[in-house]
């Protein structure tokens, strides 16, 4: 399996940790010529990552790919049996890109110091703080987020949360965790595929944040 990813890529971090977590053998590979480039939309029809390619065949979009990586490699299972848990679980899949991320995303725009508002930094991190404590509602963590054993709903957030707090720590602000979440936090990011799949993500993103600060 071809898995086009980027280190710096969040949702490639995030289909990355399915990958280890599953023990799959994956070859990572940069998109050629950069993603969107006309040489990857040709492989990657939507140009974006991650994405992977088994033969001719091709998947894009991290949460179809972390289904298929389910239904493909069902050991260790990352969606519970219970009808209405897995319901729950692929629930904080969709909270997490479509409500939490994009918020985290226009964070980007403020690293550079030349370009920071502080009143916008200020607005997003409240923002951020009202979605986490909304994610509370449905997240029980047991130690993870939904669950005993690691699920796809945890693989999301343990990119997100922490960029979040990096991001907003470059740009002289604290995010406020709910303790829960703390918890959660501390023990789901030593699962070894966890580890594992975040390390080049974690180096890519301080090297982003610290050559970005000074500009
Ligand atoms: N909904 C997509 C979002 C992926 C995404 O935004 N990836 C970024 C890199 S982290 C990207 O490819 N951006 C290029 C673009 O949007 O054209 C998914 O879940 O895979």
């Amino acid at each position: 399996m071809i898995f086009y990813a980027t280190a710096l890529s969040s949702y490639s971090a995030k289909v990355r940790i399915v990958l280890c977590a599953k023990g799959v053998e994956f070859e990572e590979c940069e998109p050629p010529e950069g993603y969107r480039s006309e040489v990857y939309r040709a492989i990657v029809p939507m140009g974006t990552l991650p994405a992977i390619q088994e033969g001719v065949w091709v998947l894009s979009e991290s949460e179809a790919i972390n289904e298929y990586l389910e239904e493909a490699y069902p050991k260790p299972a990352m969606l519970p049996a219970e009808k209405q848990l897995r319901g729950h679980v692929r629930f904080v899949c969709r909270f997490h890109d479509m409500y939490l991320e994009p918020l985290v995303r226009t964070l980007f725009a403020q690293v550079k110091p030349s370009h920071r508002q502080a009143e916008v930094v200020t607005a997003q991190r409240l923002e951020i703080e009202r979605r986490l404590g909304q994610l509370l509602l449905w997240a029980r963590p047991q130690p993870y987020l939904l669950t005993p054993e690691l699920s796809l709903a945890d693989c999301g957030l343990l990119v997100t949360l922490p960029l979040a707090q990096e991001i907003l720590a470059a740009t002289g602000q604290q995010l406020t965790v709910p303790t829960a979440l703390r918890n959660w936090h501390a023990a789901a990011s030593a699962h070894p595929a966890v580890v594992q799949a975040l390390a080049p993500w974690a180096l890519a993103t301080r090297a982003w944040l610290s050559q970005s600060a000074r500009a």
